[in-house]
């Protein structure tokens, strides 16, 4: 005899296997229209990138090819790990006969790629980073796919892609995969964070929780302390507070996603500073800042560049880079405390010079 208890957690466990990623998309949209369909469609064919890019992660030390450079180095300057170019190629092999999309823009192109003639074309643009974190991937360590989706705007009939440079209130969709112990896919559709977990016995990403909310505060703080000379002194101010306050622990992975998805889960803050040499800082807006400042205020956070919010930032190129500081609005708020007060002090020093008689 069945009691009427696990009939009940029965039916939940059935009901959310059968969430799937493109189902939760239309019951977030509560619609089948066109639209809907769209991103539906859209959400799993990111979610089908990301299972092909697990797939030869996981088996990356069995196989001959799939470590190590390729010996080019990318618009970036960085050197190009054969992973970042299969993960590239995936992107495009899954998007390239959709019908969804009219250009990939990513971290490895220097241009956006154009969806042939002889393919149908969609009005969507994917912005994506397709590995975060490349330099993990020879250490077996967590690494990660960030997307963004836009829609075209106008008609790119110079092919500069000059529409895709619009601030990140513009993304209609964000989210990233990570690569860890499990293969994560956190998305946001402006509907709340969401995320789900690839079941390899089934191929598919389940749901595993809805309507993720970042803590006010938390005690991570997530950053490079090795650049800790390279950075603006107000950094270095913040730095010395959380090494000598209560409560605050030290996490970082060399791969954003990871870290970030640690401070969406426990609260904190993860910041990358512009530096002496790079006062724009590393990471660009485009396909990494911008969609994990959709994703991180979706869930309560703030992401911002220490003067600006991320999502309000104009990029004047694709590859723009940004100062990026991002989790929770509590801490992402001390930080930039620190920044207005050195700006408050070197604004009263030059009036003091400028009063005392030359
Ligand atoms: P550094 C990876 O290349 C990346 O873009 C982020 O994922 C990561 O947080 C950062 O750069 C690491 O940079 O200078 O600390 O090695």
């Amino acid at each position: 005899m069945v009691d009427a208890q696990q009939t009940d957690a029965q039916e939940y466990g059935l009901d959310r296997d059968c969430t799937t990623l493109s189902r939760h998309v239309l019951q977030q949209l509560q619609n089948f229209s066109a639209e809907a369909q769209d991103l539906s469609a859209l959400m799993n064919r990111i979610a089908l990138a990301g299972k092909i890019i697990a797939r030869r992660l996981s088996r990356a030390g069995l196989m001959e090819g799939v470590l190590g450079f390729t010996g080019d180095i990318n618009v970036q300057g960085e050197s190009v790990k054969k992973m970042d170019v299969y993960a590239n190629d995936v992107f495009i092999s899954v998007f390239k006969q959709s019908g969804l999309v009219c250009r990939l823009a990513s971290e490895e192109m220097e241009k956006p790629y154009y969806i042939p003639e002889n393919c149908p074309i969609g009005r969507y643009t994917l912005l994506y980073d397709p590995i975060d974190g490349s330099s993990n991937t020879d250490n077996n360590l967590s690494l990660g796919s960030i997307f963004a989706i836009r829609q075209q705007e106008g008609e790119d009939v110079d092919g500069t892609a000059s529409d895709l440079l619009q601030s990140g209130r513009k993304q209609i969709a964000a989210g990233y995969i990570l690569y860890g112990p499990s293969t994560m896919l956190v998305y946001s559709i402006g509907k709340g964070v969401h995320s789900f977990t690839l079941d390899p016995s089934l191929g598919e990403f389940i749901l595993s929780d809805e309507n993720i909310q970042i803590p006010n505060h938390g005690p991570v703080y997530s950053v490079n302390e090795g650049n800790f000379w390279q950075w603006d002194d107000s950094f270095r101010e913040y730095i010395r507070y959380v090494h000598r306050t209560e409560g605050y622990t030290a996490r970082y992975g060399g791969a954003m996603v990871g870290d970030i998805h640690r401070v969406l889960v426990q609260g904190g803050v993860f910041l990358y500073p512009g530096t002496i040499k790079q006062p724009e800082g590393k990471l660009r807006l485009l396909y990494e800042s911008a969609p994990l400042a959709f994703l991180i205020e979706q869930a309560g956070g703030r992401a911002s560049t220490g003067n600006q919010e991320i999502l309000d930032v104009v990029p004047e190129k694709l590859h723009q880079r940004t100062p990026l500081i991002i989790g929770s609005k509590d801490d992402v708020a001390l930080v930039e405390s620190f920044i207005q007060k050195q700006a408050k002090e070197q604004s009263e020093n030059m009036m003091e010079r400028s009063r005392v008689p030359q």
